[in-house]
């Protein structure tokens, strides 16, 4: 494990693991870190000053003749590239993926079938529709993209946390995201699905039903992107040695659970700290508790008809439940790594569904199919020009000879006069490969029909699969989605699309439905409920059985006489779980008694409870009943979080109107190995769910 760092500290010049980004055999240079220590122009010129611009005297004009300043500035007005069209918001960190061999029954690929094998990856998590500088917490479907660097070439899987996609067909892509972005007038709001464009185009186009749902769930607001599930959404193609095919659907099962936020956190974390998961990724693999997922796959017979007990696979709107079709371990990813510039890495890794390596290949899915175009013909003006797989992030780990050449930023510098295959000049080189030499031969498949512009009847199906998902979740996870219809749709203007709204809800149930329209002041149209398959409690999030609670941050109110024993045997149990404990306390600097010192790492001003997954107050806390420290308390209450106290913070606590007896509310007269174990389990369940109906009773007042 590496030393653990301050969150907020330099980040250490650190070597990617995976060695992406060396460039040493090829060039000589490490694009990673610069020659010498000496200043430069881009030339390798050494200069002497770079704070004064060349002039005639020191009060004269500037000359034309300073290269320096003309470089300088020229390169500075050029360093933005534009922004993903979408998930322009994201970070992204190395790994390895080490496949355990099961998949070796259903394809050729080595990453996936080779037990033991490990693939260097980068992943970028993202939302969609912010801008790059928008605030990660927004409610939104986040992106779950990674690249495996295999020995056969490159492989991406570039998928979501939502298992279904709002339409079917790609055409509509352009569509559904002019509706989400901001309102062309006045360019707002930022990174929301709250506005009127947003439920117009997904209450006129029903087939986004199902994703919308989900949308509205708890999975669009993740606590951590170590804690969001990833989807490939659509059916895949695996071929194995013997050229049988197998339909696949991809899933990412994160190890720390499936966990989100509430909608009161997100909004505070939207504006307190806009970096949020962010810097969570990040603290996480610099402190070394290293996210993990495993990787599983559905398999479904390849056969014509192209579904799996009456659910279409080619429908990107539908699911196969885990219930029908179980999920199977082929490998595990760990994210061992943090980006070592994020321009280089993050911000120019480039992915695409059309990055293919032989054992997998692409179905007919008209989503799938369209996203093979886009992804390539995107990056042309993003990363200006077609030779974006030479840049370090991009370069495959497999030898290239392309016999592509020439056009912008060719980093290459090609050898030989016959770029074109055969050839009698260069010696015949490179050569073709077949099957047996690991050639990316494509299965046949027959295709045959009239040529429209139609969808298979079976996509006409809107509504089944939202409501199974309804069904499915507890009810604390229903109350969620009414609250965030409610929300959303509040937000919107036209009454119009608010009543469509309420219309595509009385087809999934009765009580949501009411209940939103309660909410808005709207009046309850008649239930015309749909019929669905049989729930599947696999979509739930909240599980009774704990989970790892690596990553996960304690804050412990404290001040110049608190008990720091008792906060030195905290910490200990908690490390011992890879999670951290971190001391708030009213003004920075350290906290002394005896042999102990603690450094104070949040004060009353810069620390807010959204940072916390727990919080409790040490023995010896001020008890001036400073209003910041109560609202930090009441907000981890309010949130179901574990709260806590031991010796005399309890009377904290009781300021703050926390009742000691309440779910999920820790005391004891000392930090002792009792206080740590229920911190431990109750940090495990993520929170207190059964505080709620205690939570939700003190929100609205009776008589409402
Ligand atoms: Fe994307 N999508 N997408 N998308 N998508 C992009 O590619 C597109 C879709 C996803 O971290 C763009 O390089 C079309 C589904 C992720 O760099 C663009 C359609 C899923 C990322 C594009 C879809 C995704 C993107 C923008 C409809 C989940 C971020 C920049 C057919 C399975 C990748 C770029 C990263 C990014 C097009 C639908 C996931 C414009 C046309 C479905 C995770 O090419």
């Amino acid at each position: 494990m590496p030393p653990a760092r301050k969150p907020d500290q330099k980040a250490p010049r650190t070597v990617s693991p995976t060695g992406v980004g060396y460039d040493g055999p090829k060039t000589g240079r490490d694009p990673r870190e610069q020659g010498g220590d000496k200043l430069t122009t881009p030339n390798g010129v050494r200069i002497p000053d770079s704070d004064h611009s060349l002039k005639a005297g020191p009060r004269g004009p500037v000359l034309l003749e300073d290269f320096h300043l003309r470089e300088k500035i020229m390169h500075f007005d050029h360093e933005r590239i534009p922004e993903r069209v979408v998930h322009a918001r994201g970070a992204g960190a190395h790994g390895v993926f080490t496949a355990n061999g099961a998949a070796g029954k259903v394809t050729r690929a080595a990453v996936l079938a080779e037990k033991g094998l490990e693939t260097p990856v980068f992943v970028r998590f993202s939302t969609v529709l912010g801008s790059r500088g928008s605030a990660d917490t927004v409610r939104d479907t986040r992106g779950f993209a990674t690249k495996f660097y295999t020995k056969e070439g490159t492989w991406d899987l570039v998928g979501n946390n939502i298992p279904v996609f709002f339409i079917q067909d790609a055409i509509k892509f352009p569509d559904i995201i002019h509706a989400g972005k901001p309102h062309p007038d006045r360019e707002i709001p930022q990174a929301q699905s709250a506005h009127d464009t947003f439920w117009d185009f997904v209450t006129l186009h029903t087939e986004a039903t199902h994703h919308t749902i989900w949308n509205m769930s708890d999975r669009g607001i993740p606590r951590s992107y170590r804690t969001m599930e990833g989807f490939g959404v659509h059916t895949f193609r695996l071929v194995d040695d013997n050229r049988e095919t197998a339909l696949v659907k991809f899933h990412w099962k994160p190890r720390l659970g499936v966990h989100s936020l509430t909608w009161e956190e997100a909004q505070i974390a939207a504006g307190f700290d806009p970096d949020f998961h962010r810097r969570d990724l990040y603290d996480a693999i610099e402190n070394g508790a290293f996210p993990e997922w495993d990787l599983g796959i559905q398999v479904f017979p390849d056969t014509p008809e192209e579904t799996f007990e009456g659910i279409d696979l080619l429908d990107p709107t539908k699911i196969v439940p885990e219930e029908l079709a179980p999920v199977q371990i082929i490998g595990t990813l760990v994210l061992n790594g943090n980006p070592t510039n994020f321009f280089a890495e993050t911000e120019q890794v480039a992915y695409h569904t059309g990055h293919l390596v032989p054992g997998i290949e692409s179905t007919n899915d008209p989503l799938l199919q369209g996203r093979n175009f886009s992804y390539l013909d995107t990056q042309l003006t993003r990363l200006g020009g077609p030779n974006f797989t030479q840049i370090p992030i991009n370069r495959p780990h497999a030898p290239v000879n392309d016999n592509t050449r020439d056009g912008f930023y060719q980093q290459a510098v090609h050898t030989g006069v016959a770029p074109y295959t055969p050839n009698s000049v260069d010696d015949g080189v490179p050569f073709p490969s077949d099957w047996a030499e690991g050639g990316y031969v494509n299965v046949p498949r027959h295709v045959e029909g009239d040529v429209v512009r139609a969808a298979p009847s079976s996509f006409d199906d809107h509504y089944s699969q939202a409501a199974m998902f309804y069904a499915s979740l507890t009810s604390i996870e229903q109350q969620h989605i009414i609250d965030a219809y409610t929300f959303e749709l509040g937000k919107c203007y036209e009454q119009g699309i608010k009543e469509r709204a309420l219309t595509v809800l009385a087809k999934l149930d009765e009580n949501l439905c009411t209940q939103v329209a309660l909410g808005l002041g709207l009046p309850v149209p008649a239930p015309e409920p749909v019929d669905h398959i049989a729930e599947s409690p696999a979509l739930r999030q909240i599980k009774p059985t704990p989970f790892p609670i690596a990553g996960r941050i304690v804050g412990v109110v404290a001040g110049p006489g608190a008990d720091l024993d008792g906060i030195a045997t905290l910490r200990k149990a908690l490390e011992a779980e890879g999670a951290l404990l971190r001391v708030i306390a009213p003004n920075g600097g350290q906290l002394a008694k005896g042999k102990n010192v603690e450094i104070v790492e949040r004060t009353f001003a810069t620390g807010r409870s959204i940072e916390f997954d727990a919080i409790v107050v040490a023995d010896g806390a001020p008890k001036d009943g400073d209003f910041r420290a109560l609202v930090m308390l009441q907000e981890t209450f309010r949130h179901l979080k574990a709260v806590g106290a031991w010796g005399d913070g309890v009377e904290v606590l009781a300021a703050a109107g926390i009742d000691p007896e309440a779910p999920g509310v820790l005391t004891g007269k000392k930090a002792s190995a009792k206080l740590a174990a229920g911190l431990i389990a109750a940090l495990g369940l993520h929170r207190a769910w059964d505080r709620t109906p205690l939570v939700a009773a003190s929100l609205v007042p009776p008589s409402v």
